[in-house]
């Protein structure tokens, strides 16, 4: 079984998604193995998003992270990185297939409703940064 690191971002909770986003994560048979709501702080989202730090998307983007509580979560299933990947669809919602979580509640390339890790690299990380215990 392999973990993945999901958040469920301030646009889908604003939108009143957050159960329709885990339970859809569940009947694709993902276990919740951690779950919690939090406000990011500034620094947390500009650490968490550190990569795209020269981009020109990047304080946008952490306005937008910081704007309002995100769902956090460890998601358990085989091949739990590429499962939850290809379930929520490409960054842009206009791109993703029909019926992921992307296309479904996302309303652009910024508010894109969830986050996934990207490798299992990563998923550790992402995961320690978001329970360290
Ligand atoms: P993804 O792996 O699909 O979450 O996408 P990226 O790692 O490429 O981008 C991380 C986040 O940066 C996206 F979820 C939203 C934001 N972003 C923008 O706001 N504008 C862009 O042009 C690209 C990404």
């Amino acid at each position: 079984m392999e973990k993945t690191l999901i958040l469920i971002k301030p646009d889908a909770v604003k939108s009143s998604h957050i159960g329709h986003i885990l339970s859809r994560a569940e009947s694709e048979g993902f276990r919740i193995d951690a779950l919690k709501m939090i406000q990011m702080s500034k620094q947390e989202a500009e650490e968490f998003y550190d990569v795209h730090r020269e981009r020109p998307f990047f304080s946008s983007l952490i306005a937008f992270m910081t704007s309002g509580a995100v769902v956090a979560a460890v998601l358990c299933a085989e091949n739990a990185v590429q499962k939850w990947r290809e379930l929520i669809g490409a960054t842009d919602p206009s791109e993703a297939k029909e019926d992921t979580i992307r296309r479904l509640y996302a309303e652009n390339k910024e508010k894109n409703a969830v986050h996934g890790s990207d490798s299992n690299e990563n998923a550790t990380g992402e995961i320690r940064f978001f329970f360290p215990d």
